[in-house]
């Protein structure tokens, strides 16, 4: 177990008629340590307190997580199947009866059948989320691939990870989004942190944050916002969105130039040096400065701060990662690491800030579009070989790659998807350019929903099925750090609802392909399968046996077998996972966002998150601490702007682009660059930003580019017009 200085032993105290279930929160990627408190009377979820003895977060919790449990027995749960009666009513919450589990699997299985049978097996597809288990994630894959035989399959990491994962693939040839584990980061001596806005998205990290500038070391933070990381960081690049590789090149031209490269290291463990030399040399203080908006002293400085740390972390998050060259800044920033020889090595290495509470192993799996459990690729022969060695089907009966999560929407508007099994995810509130997305929704012939409550892509959807809350079972999840750890179920389901392992099997088996899925009769068959199926792939978990999880406060992938401890650092013995052992340092020109401010939508847009809501806010919009702290979306304005076009705060604004307007009120705010301004996206109808955002996306990640469009605004009269 990896302990640190913060960590004690803190006994635990039993309440006569209450047990407590040590588990996880439910939402983001730090996944604090929580007990549940369980009523052994009623058998009922009635509280949480914090686990103080989690390695990684030490009794720390977020709003979000301390009101988590709130969500079990809320009174919105969906309790039973519903049917859609009335196809007028598509699109809103009306028109829905409830129904038995026979009554929708055999609508279900009926239309499913009949889609299949006159447009081909492709003319289904599965869109799934990675707030579920590995176990889940895993047989997500498996379900569409087996019982449903279609390529289509992506997921909502599509939006989130895909970045990171493309870029660390191409820097490290593998991609687990930490090198290092967490409880080194308050002993290292400098974080570059860019494109994160920590304090409100990973909260219970900020403790080891503080403690490496207690400590004498530096925090340098790259954000267009003044966030609470940036207010308190040494040194804040108020780049302008969308820059980001610009700014990442001449960070290494100055790491280079002033002498902190590490030739002994470049040369015995890396590719690209000289090409990327050559092509940063051009990124000079001052051209970087014109395109990213940062004052050249600052970049200096920068640099000059990075290059001297003896150790030193490079993290990012979504800010750089949502953007057309997403893939390529998460390369290029972690060119920092590879220059400089940070990295493969305590208190040193890089790090993406992943969101979602399984974003990390939800991707490794087989939920993407061309992937295969344990980082397979759907598009090798022999990895195809080995997982139908597992599934029992031959190789010819495995489909092609399918399309990314965003042009599965188009291929639903053109008819090529006429049927959507849609799971753990809300897309009518999250994917971007929404009046297409939910276009797409309307248009499909038969479209199935599971989520725990009504959400509002669930309102599109024929079929609803009432899937249960992360307490209601038990599984594995990989946070952050790339650990495997255990989710403990600390109630039965509530009403009717299942578990979504559950359903697929049942499905599956009504479908005909019950052979596949039958011997999947609890969540612990269904990991044993799952680790067989990792097996041999980069992101092996055969070795991560419940058992040793419990044991060892979790088990870093890779776990090859049962005496493997696990890998707590990546790349130790400065092997990578490129064919010749080598890491690649990636040269990488700038490009601009798709859209650059012009005179007609001369703003940035940015978009992103707020501390008390979670993604697409169906969850924590229901909780009421979290909705009284955050009732409304906002845009963020600052005061030079607002005086420019006559808006005080509090006021509401209509601000479009070339995809959509909606009605904001303004937050006027110095913590913005004056040229951009940022709306949180957690609000469903008429109040999601992404009615505005740009789907635009990255050539090789496909994620697309929340992260920066063009943009206007205009005043909204007290009558309700627009002010032109
Ligand atoms: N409270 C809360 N926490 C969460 C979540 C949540 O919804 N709510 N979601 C979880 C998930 S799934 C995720 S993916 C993470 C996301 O975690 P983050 O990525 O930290 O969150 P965001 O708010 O999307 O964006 C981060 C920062 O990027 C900045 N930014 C915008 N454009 C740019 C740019 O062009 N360059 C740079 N360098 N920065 C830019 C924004 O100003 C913002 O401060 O959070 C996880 N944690
Ligand atoms: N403009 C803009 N848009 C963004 C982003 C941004 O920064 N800006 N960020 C993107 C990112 S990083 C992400 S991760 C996506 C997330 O976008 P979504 O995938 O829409 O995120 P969630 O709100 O988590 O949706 C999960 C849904 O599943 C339900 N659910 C929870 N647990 C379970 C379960 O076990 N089973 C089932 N069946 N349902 C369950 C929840 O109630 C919820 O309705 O949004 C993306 N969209
Ligand atoms: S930081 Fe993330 S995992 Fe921890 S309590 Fe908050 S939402 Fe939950
Ligand atoms: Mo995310």
């Amino acid at each position: 177990m990896l302990k640190d200085k913060f960590y004690k032993e803190i006994p635990n105290i039993h309440h006569p008629k209450e047990k407590l279930v040590a588990t996880h929160c439910s939402y983001c990627g730090m996944q604090c340590g929580m007990n549940l408190r369980v009523d052994t009377d009623k058998n009922t979820i009635i509280g949480v307190e914090p686990r103080y003895d989690w390695p990684v977060t030490l009794g720390k919790m977020c709003p979000k997580g301390v009101t988590a449990y709130q969500q079990t027995n809320h009174a919105d749960r969906l309790l039973r199947p519903l049917i859609r009666d009335d196809a007028s009513k598509k699109g809103t919450k009306e028109g829905f009866r409830e129904a038995s589990w026979d009554e929708a699997y055999d609508l279900i299985v009926h239309k499913f059948k009949a889609l299949q049978a006159q447009y081909g097996k492709d003319s289904l597809s599965v869109f799934s989320g990675v707030s579920m288990t590995n176990e889940k994630c895993y047989l997500t894959g498996k379900f569409a691939r087996v019982a449903l035989q279609t390529r289509y399959i992506d997921y909502n990491g599509r939006f989130c990870m895909s970045s990171a994962a493309a870029g660390f693939l191409r820097s490290f040839g593998v991609d687990r989004g930490s090198t290092l584990p967490w409880t080194d980061i308050h002993e290292t001596d400098c974080l570059f942190i860019a494109g994160s806005n920590t304090a409100e998205c990973h909260p219970t990290s900020m403790f080891r944050v503080w403690e490496v500038q207690n400590r004498g070391g530096y925090l340098i933070v790259a954000d267009p916002r003044e966030t609470p990381l940036a207010r308190r960081a040494d040194l804040h690049l108020d780049l302008k969105p969308g820059t980001d590789l610009a700014l990442a090149n001449g960070m290494v031209h100055l790491l280079i130039q002033n002498g902190y490269a590490d030739d002994a290291f470049v040369q015995a463990h890396t590719n690209g040096f000289e090409e990327t030399k050559a092509l940063v040399s051009q990124f000079t203080p001052e051209y970087t400065s014109e395109i990213t908006g940062v004052a050249p002293e600052k970049l200096i400085r920068a640099a000059e701060i990075y290059g001297k740390a003896p150790n030193a972390i490079v993290m990012f998050a979504r800010g750089i990662e949502q953007q057309t060259r997403g893939s390529d800044n998460v390369s290029a920033y972690t060119n920092m690491c590879l220059v400089t020889g940070k990295i493969g090595r305590p208190k040193s290495g890089v790090a993406t800030l992943t969101g979602q509470g399984n974003g990390q192993g939800g991707r490794e799996h087989g939920q993407k579009a061309d992937a295969l459990p344990g980082y397979r690729k759907i598009t090798n022969p022999k990895h195809v070989k080995e997982i139908c060695s597992v599934w029992g089907i031959e190789p010819e009966e495995m489909p092609q790659p399918g399309v990314s999560a965003y042009e599965m929407f188009e291929f639903m508007q053109n008819k090529t998807i006429r049927g959507l099994y849609l799971l753990c995810s809300n897309p009518a509130v999250s994917a971007p350019n929404l009046n297409e997305v939910r276009g797409a929704l309307k248009s499909l012939d038969f479209m199935v929903c599971s989520d725990i409550f009504l959400s509002e892509s669930a309102e599109f959807a024929d079929v609803v099925l009432p899937s249960v809350t992360w307490s209601e079972d038990e599984g594995t999840v990989t946070n952050l750090e790339g650990r495997i750890i255990k989710i403990n179920k600390a109630q039965e389901p509530i009403g009717e609802s299942k578990p979504d392992w559950l359903i697929e099997v049942e499905l599956a088996e009504r479908l005909g392909r019950g052979k596949y899925f039958s011997h999947l009769t609890s969540p612990a068959k269904v990991a044993e399968e799952f680790r067989l199926a990792s097996k041999g792939g980069y992101a092996d978990y055969y070795g991560a046996t419940w058992d040793k999880i419990e044991k060892q406060n979790g088990v870093f992938w890779p776990c090859k077998d049962k005496d493997d401890l696990g890998t707590p650092y990546m790349f130790l013995d400065q092997q990578y996972y490129h064919a010749d052992g080598k890491a690649q340092i990636c040269a990488l020109p700038y490009r601009p966002p798709a859209e650059e401010p012009c005179e007609q939508y001369p703003l940035r847009l940015t978009t992103g998150r707020v501390v008390y809501h979670y993604l697409s806010g169906n969850q924590t919009r229901r909780i009421p601490f979290l909705h009284d702290m955050c009732p409304e979306p906002y845009v963020e304005v600052h005061p030079e702007t607002a005086r420019q076009y006559g808006i005080e705060h509090d006021e509401i604004v209509q601000l479009f682009t070339r995809r959509g307007e909606a009605h904001f009120k303004v937050k006027v705010i110095e913590a913005i660059r004056k040229d951009t301004v940022f709306v949180p996206y957690h609000f469903g109808h008429e109040q999601s930003i992404n009615l505005l955002t740009i789907p635009a996306l990255d050539p090789m990640s496909r994620m697309p580019e929340f992260k920066a469009c063009a943009a206007q605004m205009e005043k909204i009269a007290a009558h309700g017009e627009a002010v032109r």
